[in-house]
């Protein structure tokens, strides 16, 4: 077999998708999720220009050789464009494997490690009363565990808060990234209060999850962990911005709320200390951010060592592809946490109808040869790229912050 074209597709059903498709002379193709939100048009670039040419006339069934060729290969390695491009080609590639095969893509992985996918929802809301409405309105639809975020006294915006219902979407239309406020000292007051509402109305009989979103510093953290403590989280995600990695160390030492790091992480590198050295307990590295499913599973295989387990990123600016590509690592990977699920729009489904469904609290990746996941190109061609930008923040003086 041998690919004929790769083409890259940018579409806007709702928020912007970056799709590569890859043709082969067998008439069999893969498409691959290559979203970097707030960035699609340098990945786009970068797979057009410097990737797609290169992929002519090679064996699509090679997925480790190419791999290697554009990731070790490439003097310039690493990077969230280069590993968005890169986990677009190897989902492709792997797509078509399967299909080749005619078998679902987690068959080629190593079979079924479990019947379903446990998914998280995500219930927020203005206040407390809003978000635990969310909450019971999860809970009521089967699922197993909730991450709760609020809006807190004193601030305008707040990460993790949605616009509309059920979609949470972050990136905001426009050509410059919206400013937002962001207090500590507000924030730190306010989140115990919030899983003490949660926990004093629901119990204790599902799982709560919770987006730190990289604002605290390390002894601030420790001390949300500890205050959090309680009310038995299943995990505190990205408690302190991840260059720092030293920081885990100083949490654990303060705190059994578990914790979740990793969802800007795209190299085996980045997640390598923090794994040997115990500082996480899920790894949240996804499909398309991690160059694809060849080294996500490398990353799945040294946490597998130290029983960190996986928690894959699945908001939804990766695109349906990335989700149906992370639904058959999970029911694969024997070391499987959790995976997040942010429902798309009826919009981007009708371009990505896809095979996964959900059902009492779990996703079902289905049995259709691929990762079954396709793509409407006539549809996508509709939807033009529109700019949109993650928010920034800024502290209540001015300073930037992380957002
Ligand atoms: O593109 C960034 C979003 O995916 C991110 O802000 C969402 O933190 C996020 C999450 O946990 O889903
Ligand atoms: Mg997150």
């Amino acid at each position: 077999m041998k690919i004929t074209e790769a083409k890259v597709i940018v579409t806007c059903p709702g928020r912007n998708f970056v799709t590569l498709k890859i043709m082969t002379d067998e008439g069999v193709y893969g498409i691959g999720d290559g979203t970097l939100n707030g960035r699609e048009l340098a990945v786009a670039s970068y797979l057009k220009d410097h990737v797609a040419p290169l992929l002519i006339g090679r064996d699509p069934h090679q997925i480790e050789d190419i791999w290697q060729y554009l990731a070790k290969g490439v003097y310039w390695r690493r990077g969230p464009v280069t590993m968005a491009s890169i986990g677009a080609v190897d989902t492709a590639l792997w797509d078509i494997k399967a299909k080749a095969a005619g078998l679902p893509l987690y068959q080629l992985l190593g079979g079924k490690s479990r019947a379903g996918v446990m998914v998280y929802g995500h219930a927020n809301g203005r206040d407390i009363p809003e978000t635990l409405d969310a909450v019971g309105e999860y809970l009521d639809k089967g699922y197993k565990a909730v991450r709760a975020q609020s809006g807190v006294p004193g601030l305008d915006a707040v990460y993790g808060v949605a616009r509309g219902k059920m979609f949470y979407e972050p990136a905001v239309k426009g050509a410059a990234p919206e400013e937002q406020i962001w207090s500590t000292e507000k924030y730190l007051e306010f989140a115990p209060k919030l899983f003490d509402a949660v926990r004093e109305k629901f119990g204790f009989d599902f799982h709560l999850l919770h987006d730190v979103h990289h604002r605290l510093t390390p002894i601030e953290a420790a001390r949300l962990g500890k205050s959090l403590e309680p009310y038995r989280l299943f995990w505190l995600e990205d408690p302190t911005p991840a260059e720092n990695q030293e920081a885990l160390k100083l949490i654990r030492q303060h705190t059994v709320t578990p914790i979740a790091i990793g969802e800007v992480f795209n190299s085996i590198h980045d997640c390598r200390e923090i794994i040997e050295n115990q500082l996480c307990d899920y790894i949240r590295t996804a499909v398309v951010h991690s160059g694809g499913i060849t080294q996500l599973r490398k990353i799945a295989m040294l946490a597998e060592l130290y029983q960190v387990r996986t928690g894959c990123h699945g908001a939804t600016d990766l695109s349906p592809i990335c989700m149906g590509a992370a639904l058959h690592f999970d029911l694969w990977v024997p070391n499987f946490g959790i995976q997040e699920y942010m429902h798309h729009t009826e919009e981007t489904d009708a371009v990505f109808p896809h095979a996964y469904s959900f059902g009492d609290g779990y996703l079902y990746p289905g049995d259709t040869p691929g990762h079954g996941v396709d793509f409407d190109e006539k549809l996508a061609a509709k939807y033009e790229y529109d700019p949109a930008y993650l928010p920034v923040a800024r502290l209540e003086d001015g300073t930037m912050w992380s957002w």
